[in-house]
């Protein structure tokens, strides 16, 4: 997919957690290697072999070349094995764990399915399943031992100059804008740039940035552009490798997410968010979405809880914002609060890669 990095984002992160944090080796296939280069600068997708992090990473190519499978294999989001190498697993002594790695959901059924087996219908091979979740009943989300570390090295002032980004003005609010093409962006910055107080808002280079440029009466926008549109300021920063995407979620007070990973990372960061979920076929999402808000909010004083629905709704249906930001707005200092206690209650329903190394050790037989 053009400009969708969430599936190899997340195969990555957990490569490199499998790799630093438990000394696992890891061999990672990628089917699209040109795109993971944007999350892993150093990649070279002309190379079917190498070695990036201390992460064996190979070209997923058709045939698969021969190798052999390793201890635990873990298929992600959907991906089917070949053939012949389900074959070699069945071949081999003993026979690999064999995980099925699904996307995140907060709806329900979640917990019901995750870690239930699968035989396969032919081969003497069975697959696990295993749901990333937002409790202990699943198998919780990825989050690196040094998150805090970083966080706490993280200096606001820094990263602005690193990005060159112009100086803070008084009662500013910094927001970060990565997020799929919506036909409500021209509203949304419309109300920015009238607003009382300055805004300041970060766009990674993307596919949001055609129609940020038209708005702007602009022919394109590339990195390292600042546009000043009344009380509104964009600035469009280049694509950072992965491992840094983070400190642009901690810079700002209120950040825009899309698909899964970055949804993530801004759950960890703690900050007022607006997820602008991956749309599926037949609105599959909007379930996805109202679960997730469900969870998120329960607990949250009634009109802060409906100012965020209200808010994400509009902004997944792509008209409405502009109604529904004053209330959305005026309940942030409660939702930053909120975000922080959320950050604290996930940590304790257990690490993604901590519980996949125990669940392959312990309970796969
Ligand atoms: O790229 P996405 O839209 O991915 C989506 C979803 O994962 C969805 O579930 C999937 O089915 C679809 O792709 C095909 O959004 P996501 O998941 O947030 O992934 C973006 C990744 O990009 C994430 O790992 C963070 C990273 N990133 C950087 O490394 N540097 C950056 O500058 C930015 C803005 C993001």
């Amino acid at each position: 997919m053009v400009d969708n990095y969430g599936d190899v984002g997340v195969c990555w992160r957990l490569a490199r957690e499998l790799v630093t944090e438990h000394g696992i080796t890891v061999r990672l296939w990628i089917d699209d290697l040109a795109s993971a280069r944007r999350l892993i600068p150093s990649l070279d997708p002309a190379l079917v072999r190498q070695v990036v992090g201390g992460v064996d990473i190979r070209a997923w190519v058709s045939p698969l070349p021969d190798a052999a499978p390793g201890a635990v294999v873990i298929a992600a989001f959907a991906a089917s094995l070949p053939e012949p190498f389900l074959e070699a697993m069945a071949l081999r002594s003993p026979r690999p764990a064999w995980i099925n790695l699904e996307y995140l959901s907060a709806e329900d059924w979640v917990a019901g399915c995750h870690r239930l087996p699968s035989p396969h219908p032919r081969l003497p091979l069975v697959q696990h399943f295993f749901f990333p979740g937002l409790d202990a009943r699943t198998g919780g989300l990825l989050r690196e031992a040094d998150y805090d570390t970083r966080r706490q090295a993280f200096s606001r002032e820094a990263f602005r100059q690193a990005l060159e980004l112009p100086p803070e003005q008084p009662g500013e609010r910094m927001v970060s804008l990565f997020t799929y093409e919506n036909p409500a962006l021209p509203e949304l910055l419309e109300m920015w740039s009238k607003s009382p107080a300055p805004v300041c808002c970060l766009v990674p280079e993307g596919r949001v940035l055609p129609g940020l440029a038209a708005h702007l009466g602009l022919s394109g926008l590339r990195a390292g552009d600042k546009i000043l549109h009344e009380a509104l300021t964009v600035c469009v920063l280049p694509f950072v490798e992965q491992a840094r995407y983070d400190e642009l979620l901690w810079a700002c007070d209120l950040n825009f997410v899309r698909g899964e990973d970055s949804f993530v990372r801004a759950q960890w960061a703690g900050v007022p968010f607006v997820w602008h979920i991956y749309a599926q076929e037949e609105d599959a999402h909007l379930a996805k979405l109202q679960a997730f808000m469900t969870r998120y909010l329960d607990g949250v004083e009634p009109a802060a809880a409906l100012a965020l629905q209200e808010f994400w709704l509009a902004w997944n249906r792509g008209e409405g914002v502009a109604a529904a930001w004053p209330s959305f707005e005026s309940r942030l200092p409660l939702l930053g609060a909120h975000g922080s206690a959320w950050s604290a209650r996930l940590r304790e329903s257990g690490e993604l890669a901590a519980n996949l190394v125990r669940f392959c050790k312990v309970e796969i037989e």
